[in-house]
C-alpha cells in the first residue's frame, strides 16, 4: 500500500471522503423518497387520495394518536393540527429516505431494506383504512418500486467507498474511475486521495443533476398527482346542482335582538366560511350525492335504505342548533350557530321501527368514523336532524356534503357524524364509537357555558362604564340567566339578548362600573336546573367546565 501523506492525513481525508459520500448518499435516499411518492401520487389518482401512503399513513397515526397527545396536539396547534401532522410526517420521512441513502451507499440491501419496510407500512395503513380493497395497496407497492429503482441508479452513480488511500475507485457499475491526480482532483489543499479524488467534478455534477431530475420528478408527480386526484374527486359540482327543497316546516323567525349590539361579539348566525371545523379525515370525504345512500340497520324491524333523491323527496324541517365540541377548552371557540334544513331522524328510525332494547344508535361515516348517539335524543321531539342544508345552501363539504347528522343538546363527538352513510340501531352494551374507544365518555351531553368576548383579555381599557358582553349556551334546555363578578365579589345579572330557541346558544351584556386597577371579570350561566358548575374539569373525557374569566387592566 504506497502511503501518501503522513497516516493522520491519510485517515482524515479517509473520513473526510466517507463523509462526502454519506452526504451524497443522503441526497440520493431524500430524491429516491420523493419519486416514491410522486409515483405514488400518481397512482393514487386512480385508487383514491386515502391510498395516498402519506394520507393513510397520517390517518393510521391519527387514529392510533393516544388521547393526551391529541389533546397536547390540539392544544399546541389549534385547527392548525392537521397541517402539523403533515409537517412531522414530512421530517420523519425525509430523516429516513436519507437514511436509506446512507445505508444503501454502504451496503445496498440495508438501504433496501428501509424503502421496502416504508412501503411495508404504507401499504399496511392503507389496506387498514375503510372501505379499502387489494387496489388500495397499489400506490404503496408502486411507489417503493419506482423508490428503489431511483435509489440504486443514484447509488451506482456515488464514488466507490473510500477504502484505502491509494486505490483509485472504480465506479461500482464498472466505470473506470478517474486517475488520481488529473485536473478532476480535489485540487488544491486536498489531503491525500479518497473518495473525493477518485470522484471527478464531472462525476460529481452528474450525479447531481441526475439528484436534482429525480427530486424534481417526483415532486411532479406529488403536485400533479394530489391536484388530478383533487380535481377528479371533487364533488363541487354536484353540490353546485343540488336544488333544496322547501321545509314544510321553516326554523322560526329569529326575532330581533339575538345580537347585542356590542362590537367584538360574535355574530349570533355564525358565517359557514367561520364555523369551526373538527374532524379526523386528512383529505375531506368527497361523497357523490348520485351514490350516497344512508342504510338504517342492525336491531330494527326492517331495514331502510335511503337515497339521495328519496331524502330530498322527503319532509324537510329546518331548525337553528348551536354546535359544539367536547374539546372545547372553557372560553373556546368551537362552537357556531346556524340554520340546518333535514329530515328529523325520528322520522327516519320510524320506517326502521327499532327494538324495544335498542339503547343506541351507532351512526358511521363514508371514511369509517362513529358516533353513539342515545337513542332518545334521537326519537324525542328535540330537532335531531339528518342535515343537508346549512344556512339555506347545501352544506359545505368539510361540514359532511351530502349529509350529516345535527342533534340539539349533545356534542358533535357522539352526534353530529358529517359524511354519514349509515345508522345502527344498537346498544351501549354492545358497541363503542370512534371517540370512546379512545378514552372520551360513550354520553356526551353539552354541558352549561358561558364565555366573555369583550373585553379581550391583555388591553387597557378606561375606567368609567365599561360593556362586558359575550355568549351562553346550554342546547336544548335554554339559557335563563347570565351572571357575571368583578374581582370575585358578587354575582351580578347581566342582560340577555333576545332568545332565539333552547337550542341556540344566546348573547348577554353587562355594564360595569370599572375603577382604575388590575382586575378579573367570571361570567356564569343558567339553564333552568340552576348555575353551570365553576368546578375547572379538563375537556376529556366528557367536556370542559370552569368559569370563563378575563384580566383587564383599568387606567
Ligand atoms: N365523519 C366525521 N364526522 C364528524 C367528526 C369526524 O371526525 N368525522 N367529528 C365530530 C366532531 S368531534 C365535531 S365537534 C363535529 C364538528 O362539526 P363541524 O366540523 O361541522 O363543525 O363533527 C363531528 N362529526
Ligand atoms: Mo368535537
Amino acid at each position: 500500500m504506497a502511503a501518501v501523506g503522513t497516516g493522520d492525513e491519510q485517515g482524515s481525508g479517509l473520513r473526510r471522503g466517507r463523509s462526502a459520500r454519506a452526504r451524497f448518499a443522503a441526497l440520493a435516499g431524500l430524491a429516491s423518497g420523493l419519486v416514491t411518492l410522486g409515483a405514488a401520487a400518481l397512482v393514487a389518482v386512480v385508487t383514491g387520495a386515502s391510498s395516498d401512503p402519506l394520507v393513510a399513513v397520517g390517518a393510521a397515526f391519527v387514529d392510533a394518536t393516544p388521547t393526551w397527545l391529541k389533546e397536547l396536539a390540539a392544544e399546541t396547534f389549534g385547527t392548525a393540527d392537521k397541517a402539523a401532522l403533515a409537517v412531522g410526517e414530512a421530517l420523519v420521512l425525509a430523516g429516513l429516505a436519507a437514511l436509506a441513502g446512507v445505508l444503501a451507499a454502504r451496503r445496498w440491501v440495508w438501504g433496501a431494506a428501509v424503502v421496502v419496510a416504508l412501503g411495508l407500512v404504507a401499504a399496511a395503513a392503507a389496506l387498514g383504512r375503510p372501505g379499502a380493497s387489494a387496489w388500495t395497496a397499489a400506490p404503496a407497492v408502486v411507489g417503493t418500486a419506482a423508490g428503489l429503482w431511483t435509489l440504486r441508479l443514484l447509488v451506482d452513480r456515488l464514488p466507490a467507498p473510500a477504502r484505502s488511500s491509494s486505490v483509485a475507485a472504480t465506479g461500482s457499475g464498472g466505470t473506470p474511475a478517474h486517475p488520481v491526480g488529473t485536473a478532476s482532483a480535489g485540487g488544491p489543499g486536498t489531503v491525500g486521495t479518497s473518495a473525493r479524488d477518485a470522484w471527478s467534478r464531472t462525476d460529481r455534477r452528474g450525479f447531481l443533476q441526475a439528484v436534482g431530475v429525480a427530486a424534481a420528478l417526483g415532486a411532479v408527480g406529488v403536485v400533479v398527482g394530489r391536484a388530478a386526484g383533487a380535481a377528479g374527486r371533487a364533488v363541487t359540482a354536484a353540490r353546485d346542482a343540488v336544488r333544496l327543497p322547501r321545509p314544510v316546516r321553516a326554523a322560526a323567525p329569529v326575532p330581533a335582538g339575538v345580537d347585542v349590539p356590542v362590537d367584538g361579539v360574535e355574530p349570533w348566525r355564525t358565517p359557514p366560511d367561520a364555523f369551526y371545523r373538527i374532524d379526523t379525515a386528512l383529505v375531506v370525504p368527497q361523497v357523490d350525492p348520485a351514490t350516497w345512500t344512508l342504510r338504517v340497520h342492525g336491531l330494527v324491524e326492517r331495514e331502510v335504505e335511503l337515497t339521495w333523491d328519496e331524502l330530498l323527496a322527503s319532509d324537510l324541517v329546518e331548525a337553528w342548533v348551536t354546535l359544539c365540541c367536547v374539546s372545547n377548552p372553557v372560553g373556546g371557540d368551537l362552537v357556531g350557530n346556524q340554520r340546518w334544513l333535514g329530515l328529523p331522524v325520528r322520522d327516519l328510525l320510524a320506517r326502521a321501527v327499532p327494538h324495544a332494547d335498542a339503547d343506541m344508535v351507532l351512526s358511521r361515516s363514508a371514511d369509517g368514523w362513529t358516533a353513539s348517539t342515545p337513542i332518545e335524543a334521537l326519537t324525542d321531539d328535540r330537532d335531531a336532524l339528518l342535515a343537508v342544508g346549512m344556512d339555506g345552501a347545501p352544506l359545505p363539504v368539510e361540514h359532511g356534503f351530502p349529509a350529516r347528522l345535527v342533534v340539539p343538546g349533545l356534542y358533535g363527538y357522539v352526534s353530529a357524524t358529517k359524511w354519514v352513510t349509515e345508522l345502527e340501531v344498537t346498544r351501549f352494551a354492545d358497541a363503542r364509537a370512534y371517540w370512546t374507544q379512545r378514552g372520551w365518555s360513550e354520553r356526551g351531553p353539552v354541558k352549561t357555558q358561558s364565555r366573555i368576548e369583550v373585553p379581550r383579555g391583555g388591553g387597557d381599557v378606561a375606567a368609567g362604564d365599561v360593556v362586558v358582553a359575550g355568549t351562553a349556551w346550554a342546547q336544548h334546555r335554554g339559557v335563563r340567566r347570565v351572571q357575571v363578578r368583578a374581582d370575585e365579589g358578587a354575582w351580578q345579572d347581566a342582560t340577555l339578548a333576545a332568545d332565539g330557541g333552547i337550542d341556540s346558544w344566546r348573547q348577554w351584556r353587562w355594564t360595569w362600573r370599572a375603577e382604575p386597577g388590575e382586575h378579573v371579570l367570571h361570567v356564569r350561566a343558567f339553564d333552568p336546573e340552576g348555575p353551570q358548575t365553576g368546578e375547572v374539569a379538563d375537556v376529556v373525557p366528557d367536556g370542559a367546565t370552569g368559569y370563563d374569566s378575563v384580566h383587564v387592566t383599568v387606567v
